[in-house]
């Protein structure tokens, strides 16, 4: 197959909010720093379904999905040294170049290299895309697509794992579970004896209480409009459950009171900007910190009073939690085959790359973290 254009199924998003369409898709060999992968599991975070219903800005179609999975190198492009075919992989939307300004910080994980590309669905050398169904193109999404059986990613975006990983749990290690456990390791620090606040309670909330349970917080309060999440999210390290439904006072004033004057540490994992509000002026004065995790449709605009941030509370956010991916995720697969990290308990549906629609229902449905589709 290789230096051959490759056919194979992909899910096609047409347009917004309309079932993906499961296509015969003409997938291009990989150019000069790039590499071909063929996925073989993908999972579905909230961030596809918020593009495919139309609400982000960088949303274009038709595209391929997907950004949560793990695969096998097929062919790589000229000049691609660090991965070669049959090595095992982690696609990764936050690419890790280690040349560019950004890498070169030391201050973000955020890299420069071809976000430029990627934010508008196309490959970085020739601004074109890999794919294409009956001669049209297809765009990429996220730098990564792998709602396809194959897919073309730039060897910037691509984190070589232990191929003794089992690939359909390590997928979830392309997003949900390293963006929780990062936003408590690395964006906030949360230290031991901390007292935090996770306001949503799906895959990134859970994992965020996971990474505070860890980092050794006292409590751990869990914050969600859904009774049913609570006695899942105890697994995971939560101590304490609010439902600010059940609340007559906002329910930034409902923590302020039972922790004696705010969290240490909270965390917005839902994407709903007056939640973000409340998740910032939950926090204590003086030095309570807000982390923004969720994403937010386009438009939408946060606030708070200034006096807020005068007074000591700071305000953050995380992309992927903050990890250097291809350093970073193939040690969190390490950590994850050391038992030191959960995987499986995310998992709660499995599913076939045919059924896609039936996953994205699933996500919507309220009892799924994550659903594994089999590609
Ligand atoms: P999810 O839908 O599984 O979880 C959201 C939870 O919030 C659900 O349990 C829901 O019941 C709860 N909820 C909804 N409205 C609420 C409200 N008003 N008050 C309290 N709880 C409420 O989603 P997820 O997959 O865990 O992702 C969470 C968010 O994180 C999404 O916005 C996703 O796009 C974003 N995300 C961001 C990053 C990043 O790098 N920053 C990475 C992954 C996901
Ligand atoms: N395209 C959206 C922004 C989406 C967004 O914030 N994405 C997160 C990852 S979500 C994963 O589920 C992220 O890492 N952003 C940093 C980046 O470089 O995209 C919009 O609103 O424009
Ligand atoms: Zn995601």
């Amino acid at each position: 197959t290789q230096g051959k254009v490759i056919t194979c199924k992909a899910a096609v998003a047409y347009e917004a909010n309309k079932p993906l369409v499961i296509e015969d898709v003409e997938v291009a060999p990989p150019q000069a720093g790039e590499v071909r992968v063929q996925i073989l599991f993908t999972a579905l975070c909230h961030t596809d379904a918020y593009t495919w219903s139309g609400k982000d800005p960088e949303g274009l179609f038709p595209c391929i999905l997907g950004h949560e999975a793990a695969g096998i190198v097929e062919s790589v492009g000229e000049g691609v040294t660090e991965v070669q075919p049959g090595d095992h992989v982690i696609p990764c939307y936050q690419a890790e170049c280690r040349e560019c300004k950004f890498c070169k910080s030391g201050k973000t994980n955020l890299c420069g290299k071809i976000r430029g590309a990627t934010g508008v669905g196309v490959m970085m050398n020739d601004r074109k895309s890999r794919f294409s169904v009956r001669g049209t193109p297809i765009y990429h999404f996220m730098g990564t697509s792998t709602f396809s059986q194959y897919t073309v990613v730039h060897d910037v975006s691509v984190a070589k794992i232990n191929p003794q990983a089992p690939l359909e749990k390590v997928c979830l290690l392309g997003c949900g579970v390293p963006t929780g456990l990062g936003a408590v390791w690395n964006t906030a620090k949360v230290e031991a004896g901390s007292n935090v606040a996770i306001f949503g309670l799906g895959t990134v909330g859970l994992a965020v209480a996971e990474g505070a349970k860890a980092a050794g917080a006292s409590r751990i309060i869990g914050i969600d409009i859904d009774n049913r999440k609570f006695d899942r999210a105890k697994n995971f390290g939560v101590t304490e459950f609010v439902n600010p439904k059940e609340h007559e006072k906002p329910i930034q004033q409902v923590l302020v009171d039972i922790t004696d004057g705010g969290v240490d540490y909270s965390f917005e994992c839902i994407g709903n900007v007056s939640i973000m509000r409340a998740a910032l002026e939950c926090c204590h004065k003086g030095w309570g910190t807000s982390v923004i995790v969720g994403v937010a449709a386009s438009g939408q605009e946060i606030a708070t009073r200034p006096f807020q941030l005068v007074t000591g509370r700071v305000w953050k956010g995380t992309a992927f939690g903050g990890f250097k991916s291809r350093t970073q995720v193939p040690q969190l697969v390490d950590k994850y085959m050391n038992k030191e990290i959960k995987i499986d308990e995310y998992i709660t549906h499995k599913l076939t790359l045919d059924d896609i629609n039936k996953a994205f229902d699933l996500l919507h449905g309220g009892d799924c973290l994550r659903c594994v589709l089999t590609l």
